[in-house]
């Protein structure tokens, strides 16, 4: 029988700020695809322009992603990776993996100076202590994901599908958006984070804040005596148009950037 992973504790990465950060930026699920360049080009532009000491992109940034040697002959991929050296070049950009990228390797991250972050992750920063998190391993109640999570992020599996050659990789990959895209399409109502396993992993942590993406359903809830906050995903191709950032100051105060045409926030 396996543990419950609501009363398991959690194995934590570990991000200490350093003391000079005074603005942190927190994005995830941009879902960046050569078919959207609206996206792109907004998340470039705010790549370039960000005043933030860091960028930590908290899993989706890529639609998907079948392996490191992808990039290599994907014209897309490379701006997306010349946006992350550039960025990497002037601040602290790191990456956790989403459940569609969960494939991007330590040698493209390194390629462009990019951090990586474990899922979930303390970030120390100062006094405050928070837990990052894509969040897709907290949405318990959808077990048929669950399984399918446990057999992907293997290393055998993970061996065995990085072995085929590319293009059969990107079908499968293209079969398994088909499958999501169906289930989203019949109506099926989303699994939320587990508040329970949420709970679990402050306490583990020692923090009062979670921050996470995956749900796609923006918003600050309480958790415990502290408070979870949901990032938003990213599209300026399809309406609603959002781009949104989670930016965080020293000693804890936040605000959501709204990045979309019509606003004019300021980085
Ligand atoms: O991503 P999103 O928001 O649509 O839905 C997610 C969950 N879906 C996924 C799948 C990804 O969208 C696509 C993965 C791309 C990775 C590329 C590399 C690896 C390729 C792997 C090829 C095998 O993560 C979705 C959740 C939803 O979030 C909400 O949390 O519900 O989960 C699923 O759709 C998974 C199914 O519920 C279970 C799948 C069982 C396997 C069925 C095989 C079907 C045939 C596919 C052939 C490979
Ligand atoms: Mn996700």
């Amino acid at each position: 029988m396996s543990a419950d992973p609501r009363t398991t504790a959690p194995t934590l990465g570990r991000l200490t700020a350093p003391a000079a950060w005074q603005t942190v930026d927190l994005i995830s699920d941009l879902h960046l695809q050569a078919s959207e360049m609206a996206t792109f080009e907004a998340w470039r532009d705010y790549m370039a322009r960000t005043t933030a000491d860091a960028v930590l992109i908290l899993g989706d940034l890529f639609e998907v992603w079948v392996g490191d040697d992808a990039a290599e002959s994907d014209p897309f991929l490379q701006s997306c990776a010349q946006v992350l050296r550039q960025t990497a070049q002037r601040l602290h950009v790191a990456f956790m993996p989403g459940n569609r990228d969960f494939l991007v390797g330590p040698a493209f991250l390194s390629d462009c100076g990019v951090h990586a972050l474990s899922d979930p992750c303390l970030l120390q920063w100062g006094a405050q202590r928070m837990v990052l998190s894509h969040g897709d391993a907290l949405c318990l109640d959808d077990r048929a994901y669950q399984a399918f999570r446990q057999q992907v992020r293997s290393a055998d599996w993970q061996t065995e599908f990085l072995a085929k050659p590319l293009h059969e990789r990107l079908a499968l990959a293209r079969a398994m958006r088909t499958q999501s895209e169906s289930q989203k399409y019949s109506g099926a109502v989303y699994a939320d984070a587990d508040a329970i396993m949420a709970l679990n992993w402050l306490h583990a942590a020692g923090a009062n804040r979670l921050v996470h993406g995956h749900t796609h359903q923006p918003a600050d809830h309480p958790l415990g005596t502290g408070l979870r906050h949901v990032l938003s995903d990213w599209s300026l191709d399809h309406a609603p148009h959002r781009a949104q950032v989670f930016r965080m100051q020293r000693g804890g105060d936040f605000t959501r950037l709204d990045l979309t045409p019509t606003t004019n926030s300021t980085l």
